[in-house]
């Protein structure tokens, strides 16, 4: 649903034109530096997208799905390390609080999230929980008015930069499975809480991950997220099926960016005497890419507008994160074999974000856990 179109235009409007004179000029030096410099953290600030969906009432803007959507379309119009910065705030690492917080959770933590002065971050994945993330095994034991934390968690975004952590941690170790796990938030600085190294990954430069750890941490039993156990997994869930969401729309936006390089470059590629883009086989590649963008974009703005009316939109934002993170595969491909020789080299942008799109279809859950969900929601609904 979108609120007030108006409204909505202008800050697309202002997005556009930040992405545009701002982030793109600086994509190189980020990928390089594999940092995104403090002044234009301070921007991304003031514009208010580290509060893009979180409520009103804590300082967000508190758009809407769709409109959170349409955000992140133009967001995606440049490297993935600038939203991934503000995204775990306004996403995996804010909305745990937001959807099944305490009133003294949001009051405490929302407006901080909601401005960028904290960031926060989402630990579930551990050593041996990835895809089965009910099997984790940090443990939680509760002792007089805090909980004592212990375990591993992995490739966490963020996690150098954050300072709280939603960490998922087993309470009750007699149940193996999803009831036996509980959501607290962590202060960063808590004893007991240490980073391991920032990893190196394949792409996505100036964004990072590490393990966090946790040694006979004591973190308050104020902070288990709700005030009550055994909901942690639950909570985790719900956060990935609206993560998931704008998680493909950013997919979209990469993709535009990307038939837009590929028709400019076809458009000055000369050989055998015409520019590239005149050839047949080329103007395929463009046209199944901008085929498959429609499509992709069209499918997250469905899901999102069901989403807003209310309606369960698991299998939807499932659906919609396996088809776009697997969609701007196929588009970032052909974009470099549109570019040729020059695709393969670090001149051209597209050689980055082949890199930078691969983590699309694993993070926030693989394209094989998506298709998991859609095909046991869809067993469900006939039983
Ligand atoms: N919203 C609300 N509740 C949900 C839910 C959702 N989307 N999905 C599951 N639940 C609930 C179930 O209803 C069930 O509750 P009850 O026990 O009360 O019935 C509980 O959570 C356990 O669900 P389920 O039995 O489906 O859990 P599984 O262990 O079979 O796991 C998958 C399901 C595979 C879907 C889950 O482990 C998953 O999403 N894995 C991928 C994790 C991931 O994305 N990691 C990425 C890293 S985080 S960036």
């Amino acid at each position: 649903m979108i609120r007030d179109q108006e409204t909505l235009n202008q800050l697309l409007a202002t997005v556009s034109r930040f992405v545009r004179e701002r982030l793109v000029p600086n994509e190189e030096r980020i990928a390089e530096e594999d940092r995104v410099p403090d002044d234009i953290v301070r921007d991304m600030r003031e514009l208010g997208l580290f509060g893009l969906s979180l409520p009103e009432e804590y300082g967000g803007l508190g758009l809407t799905m769709e409109e959170e959507v349409s955000v992140a379309f133009e967001l995606g119009q440049t490297s993935p390390a600038f939203r991934s910065l503000m995204g775990t705030n306004n996403g995996i690492g804010g909305q745990g609080i937001v959807i099944d917080g305490t009133q003294e959770q949001k009051d405490k933590w929302l407006p901080k999230l909601a401005s960028g002065e904290i960031i926060g971050s989402f630990a579930l994945t551990e050593p041996n929980a990835g895809s089965d993330a009910a099997s984790l095994r940090s443990s939680a034991r509760r002792d007089g008015d805090h909980y004592v934390l212990n375990g591993t968690k992995r490739f966490i975004t963020n996690a150098p930069h954050a300072h709280i952590y939603t960490v998922m941690a087993r309470t009750n170790p007699e149940d193996k499975g999803a009831g036996g796990i509980s959501a607290f938030i962590v202060e960063r600085g808590t004893p007991g809480l240490s980073l391991g190294k920032i990893d190196k990954k394949m792409g996505q430069k100036g964004s990072h991950t590490c393990d966090v750890i946790f040694e006979d941490c004591r973190v308050p039993a104020a902070n288990i997220i709700g005030g009550k156990e055994g909901q942690g997994f639950k909570t985790a869930m719900k956060v990935l099926d609206r993560g998931r969401l704008h998680i493909a729309a950013v997919c979209v936006g990469v993709a535009e960016r990307l038939i837009r390089e590929s028709v400019k470059y076809a458009s000055e590629r000369v050989q055998f005497g015409k520019p590239i883009a005149e050839f047949q086989l080329i103007q395929a590649m463009l046209a199944d890419s901008r085929s498959e963008a429609y499509a992709a974009r069209s499918m997250v703005q469905d899901a999102a507008r069901r989403k807003d009316a209310g309606e369960n939109v698991s299998t939807e934002a499932a659906c919609c994160k396996l088809f776009a993170s697997e969609m701007v595969g196929r588009v970032a491909d052909r974009a470099v074999q549109i570019h040729g020789g020059a695709g393969y080299i670090a001149e051209y942008c597209v050689e980055r974000f082949y890199r930078d799109v691969r983590l699309f279809r694993i993070y926030e859950g693989t394209s094989q856990i998506q298709q998991l969900v859609i095909a046991r929601n869809m067993l469900r609904e006939s039983a």
